[in-house]
């Protein structure tokens, strides 16, 4: 037993966390670079605007990815550069072009995501997410990138994580675009769920048949009371999961949001759109949540996410709490708990059997530290190792898992964390833009070279 032959190992990033060249080359802002300009927004007024200069270290960043031995790299094009202002820029296609023609020099397969959070901002001062036109405009940037790339990228992702863009940007206001409206945040779901049902179907008409098909969701890995996961399972993971594969929306989610919005956004024929079939669902696991309903009386605990006192991202979720759980934790206070990647994909395994899965983010954040030339990251091998290892324990239980990407290659732009927060496998000195292999990277290395139930052991 072990990973199946063909199984992609790789390194996951994302445009505007590693790019830079924020106004270079013709591309326009996004709304992370209005939020990230704005005072107070993110720690220590970080901003994308240098990043780790991947546009310009764009080739030794894939040649440390040959040396690693990755057989995949998962990157996300940032729509502004591609189509600044609506319209077609030949040096932003020109990039995405070079890396991915690089990417296969290499033997590298490349897995490119259309959104990971950046939308132009002049489509957010138009209203944004919650606005259906949105959707429209970004099935037509899905075409006219397919129509470039799609004789050479072999997997396509719609969009990474929607339940940030629309909970953490709409709701909580954690994220751009930072406003805090529930019922909006409930539309700019149900409008990412159409943006990608509606992006398959452009990829699909303009790409070879061959190319593979997916988008990825990080679904919460909910345990505690019956009654509590149930609510918070809804409004997390089953309001993508359910339409995107075929089921429309679950009826206690419509319930539980009731006093919300009346989903008057939702017309005929929307369900038959955002189900277009899936090749692959990509999942991104950090650790699980831990909910239970409230009493009323005792002070909430304070999770990282939603505050006591912040607006919360679980929209209809308002009677629970979410419990701190016990540690250790990475630098970004979540638990470390292998366990919930393996419960996970076993779930997704027997409720949603048809569609095979892709681990598409794992990883964690530590205080890591260039000491004579070299950043012993042990915590993040251990990190790193033991989630192997439950995924592996998943594909033993019977999970079609097509693959595993360490989040991430290198250091960079952790949102609202700016740079305080480090993911690397590869250190990143700012602002130099240095690289350092940590410890974790020559491990990864040699990982994948020999995974477990590989012959070559
Ligand atoms: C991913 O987001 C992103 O895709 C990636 O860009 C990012 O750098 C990386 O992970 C590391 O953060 O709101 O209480 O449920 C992960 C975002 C993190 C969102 C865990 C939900 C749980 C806190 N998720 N978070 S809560």
């Amino acid at each position: 037993m072990g990973f199946p032959e063909g199984f992609l190992w790789g390194a996951a990033t994302a445009s505007y966390q590693i790019e830079g060249a924020a106004d270079e080359d013709g591309r326009t802002p996004s709304i992370w670079d209005t939020f990230s300009r704005t005072p107070g927004k993110v720690l220590n007024g970080d901003t994308g605007d240098v990043a780790t200069d991947h546009y310009h270290r764009w080739k030794e960043d894939v040649a440390s990815m040959a040396r690693l031995g990755l057989g995949a790299y998962r990157f996300s094009i940032s729509w502004s550069r591609v189509l600044p202002e609506g319209k077609p820029n030949q040096k932003g296609f020109d990039f995405y072009s070079r890396l991915v023609d690089e990417l296969l020099d290499h033997g590298i397969s490349p897995v490119a995501t259309l959104y990971h959070w950046d939308l132009p901002q002049e489509l957010e001062d138009a209203g944004g997410w919650p606005e259906r036109d949105t959707a429209r405009r970004f099935a037509d940037y899905a075409e006219r990138v397919g129509r470039v790339l799609g004789d050479r990228v072999e997997t396509w992702t719609t969009l990474n994580e929607p339940w940030c863009s629309a909970f953490l940007g709409y709701a909580a206001g954690v994220h751009a675009p930072g406003r805090t409206d529930p019922a909006d945040a409930l539309a700019a779901a149900h409008h990412l769920n159409l943006a990608h049902g509606l992006a398959v179907r452009a990829l699909r008409g303009v790409v070879p048949p061959s190319a593979r098909h997916s988008v990825t969701l990080n679904l919460h890995h909910l345990r505690g009371d019956a009654e509590a996961v149930r609510r918070a399972d809804a409004v997390a993971n089953r309001i993508f999961l359910d339409p995107m594969l075929g089921r429309g929306y679950p009826a206690d989610l419509l319930a539980d949001t009731a006093a919300v919005t009346d989903w008057g956004f939702v017309r005929d024929g929307d369900a038959d759109v955002i189900a277009a079939p899936l090749d692959v669902l990509g999942v991104n696991y950090y650790s699980p949540t831990l909910v239970r309903v409230w009493d009323g009386t005792s002070p909430r605990e304070n999770d990282d996410g939603h505050k006591q006192g912040a607006a919360t991202p679980f929209v209809g979720c308002e009677g629970l709490e979410f419990v701190k759980q016990p540690g250790p934790y990475t630098a970004m206070g979540w638990p470390i708990d292998p366990s919930g990647l393996e419960e996970l994909l076993l779930r997704l395994h027997r409720e949603y059997p048809d569609v095979p899965l892709m681990v598409t983010e794992n990883g964690a954040a530590f205080d890591d530290e260039v000491v004579d030339g070299r950043v012993r990251d042990d915590r993040r091998i251990g990190y790193l190792r033991d989630h192997i290892a439950a995924a592996g324990r998943a594909v033993d239980g019977g999970v079609d898992l097509r693959g595993y990407f360490a989040w991430s290659l290198l250091d960079n732009f952790e949102w609202a964390y700016g740079y305080d927060r480090r993911f690397g496998l590869i250190h990143v000195d700012y602002p130099t833009g240095e690289r350092t292999w940590k410890d974790s990277a020559f491990w990864y290395r040699d990982a994948i070279r020999t995974p477990p139930g590989s012959d070559a052991r």
